[in-house]
C-alpha cells in the first residue's frame, strides 16, 4: 500500500547496477543469488519508485566483449531505461576486479598497466556519457599497498593527479558535460589506500589542473569504518561546494565495509545526515551504495532496496518534525542567539575592530559556569526520533 513515505522520481533515488545485483560473495563463501539481469534491475526500481540507476563499465559490458557485443548490449540496456522511465546520473569504472590491476590504476608502478587503465577509464567515460551520466566517480579500490616499501607515497599521489589531469582534458576535449567525484575509502581491499577519507580528497582536489570539475563522493561506510564522523566530512564538503554525489548504506564502526541497507544501523546519525543534506539543500542524486544481507534471495534484495528508499524519506519527515516542533526551535534560538551583542566582534579584520576586542573586559568564571541545555534538545530529538514526540 502505497504511503506519505513511497519512494518518487523526485526524491531522486539511484541504486549501483552492483548494489541490488550484488550476489553475496564474500572472502569466506561463494555467490547465494544469481545475477540479475541489467533490464529487470531497471524495471523493478523505477517500480519501485527509484530515479534511476548508476554503473560501472564492467556492470554492463563485460571486459572482453567485442564492440559489436557492446553495442548490442548498451542498445537494450538504453531501450529498458526509455521503457521504465529511468536515468543513468552517474557512471563509474572498474579499475579494480582484473588481476591486471593487482597494485592499482592511477598508481601502479608499471607505466604499462596505467595506459591501459587510463584507455579502460576513457572508454567508460564514452560509455557514461552515451547513457547521460553527469557525474563520474572514481573509487580506487586498488590504488594503495600492503607494504609501503613498494610504492613511494609521494609518486602515487603525483601519478593520480596526471591521471585525473588527463581525464579532466579528455572530457572537455569530448565536450562532454561531466564532472568527476572522488570517492575515499581508508582500507580494503587494499591494507592501506592512498586519499583515506574525504578530507583527503578535499585537499589534493585544489592541486589538480581543472579543481572546478573535481568534488567528492562521500560514502558512509567508508568514514564510519574509520571511526571518523561521516557528518562531519559531509559538511566540509558541502562548505566547499564539493558534494557532487553521496554514497548513503550503514555500517558498525570498526569492521569491514559492511554496506547495509540506509539507516539500518545508527538511526540518529542517518537523521543528522538527512536533515544536513535537506536543510542545507543537496540537490544531487541520493545514491544507496548498499546491497541487501547474504542472507537474502532476490525478493529480500527488493525488500533492501525499498528500505533504504523509505527510511530515507521516514528520516526526511521526521526533520520536518524537529523543525516544525516549536520547543525544539526555542531551544535551538537559545543556543544560537546567545549573546548576540558580542557578534560584532566578530567576522572580518579590522585594526578598530582588533583594538575594540582587545580593551573587552570578560568574566571567564562566569561564562565557564554556564550549562549549554544541549542534553534537553538532544533528548527532544530522540524523542522524536524514538516516534513518541
Ligand atoms: C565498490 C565500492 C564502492 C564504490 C563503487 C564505485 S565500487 O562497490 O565498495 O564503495 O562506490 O566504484
Ligand atoms: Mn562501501
Ligand atoms: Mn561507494
Amino acid at each position: 500500500m502505497p504511503d506519505q513515505y513511497t519512494p518518487k522520481r523526485e526524491d531522486r533515488f539511484t541504486f549501483g547496477l552492483w548494489t541490488v545485483g550484488n550476489v553475496g560473495r564474500d572472502p569466506f563463501g561463494e555467490p547465494v543469488r544469481k545475477p540479475i539481469p541489467p533490464e529487470r534491475i531497471v524495471q523493478r526500481l523505477s517500480e519501485l519508485g527509484a530515479y534511476g540507476v548508476n554503473l560501472h563499465d564492467n556492470d554492463l559490458v563485460p571486459i572482453q566483449a567485442t564492440s559489436a557485443e557492446r553495442d548490442r548490449i548498451v542498445k537494450a540496456f538504453k531501450k529498458a531505461l526509455a521503457d521504465h522511465g529511468m536515468q543513468v546520473p552517474m557512471a563509474t569504472t572498474n579499475t579494480f576486479s582484473h588481476p591486471v590491476f593487482r597494485d592499482g590504476g592511477f598508481t601502479s608502478n608499471d607505466p604499462k598497466v596505467r595506459a591501459y587503465g587510463l584507455q579502460k577509464i576513457m572508454s567508460a567515460i564514452d560509455l557514461g556519457a552515451e547513457l547521460g551520466a553527469k557525474i563520474y566517480v572514481f573509487w580506487g579500490g586498488r590504488e594503495g599497498a600492503e607494504s609501503n616499501i613498494t610504492k613511494d607515497a609521494v609518486t602515487a599521489v603525483k601519478r593520480y593527479r596526471e591521471g585525473l589531469n588527463f581525464l579532466c582534458e579528455y572530457v572537455i576535449d569530448q565536450g562532454y558535460d561531466m564532472k568527476f567525484a572522488l570517492e575515499a575509502k581508508p582500507n580494503e581491499p587494499r591494507a592501506d589506500m592512498y586519499f583515506a577519507t574525504t578530507g583527503h580528497y578535499l585537499g589534493f582536489i585544489e592541486t589538480l589542473d581543472h579543481p572546478e570539475m573535481v568534488g567528492v563522493n562521500p560514502e558512509v561506510a567508508h568514514e564510519s569504518m574509520a571511526g571518523l564522523c561521516f557528518h562531519h566530512g559531509v559538511a566540509q564538503a558541502m562548505d566547499a561546494g564539493k558534494l557532487f554525489h553521496i554514497d548513503l548504506n550503514d555500517q558498525r564502526f570498526g569492521r569491514y565495509d559492511q554496506d547495509f541497507r540506509f539507516g539500518s544501523e545508527d538511526y540518529k546519525g542517518a537523521f543528522l545526515l538527512v536533515r544536513l543534506l535537506e536543510t542545507h539543500g543537496y540537490a544531487g542524486s541520493k545514491h544507496f551504495d548498499a546491497h541487501a544481507y547474504r542472507t537474502e534471495d532476490e525478493a529480500g534484495v527488493w525488500d533492501f532496496a525499498l528500505g533504504c528508499m523509505r527510511t530515507y524519506n521516514i528520516l526526511r519527515e521526521k526533520v520536518r518534525r524537529f523543525e516544525g516542533d516549536a520547543e525544539v526551535q526555542g531551544l535551538l534560538k537559545e543556543i544560537h542567539g546567545q549573546n548576540a551583542e558580542y557578534e560584532p566582534h566578530l567576522g572580518q579584520y579590522s585594526k578598530a575592530k582588533a583594538a575594540r576586542l582587545k580593551g573587552e573586559v570578560f568574566d571567564i568564571e562566569a561564562m565557564g559556569a554556564r550549562g549549554l541545555g544541549y542534553e534537553k534538545v538532544d533528548q527532544l530529538m530522540a524523542e522524536i526520533l524514538l516516534g513518541v514526540r
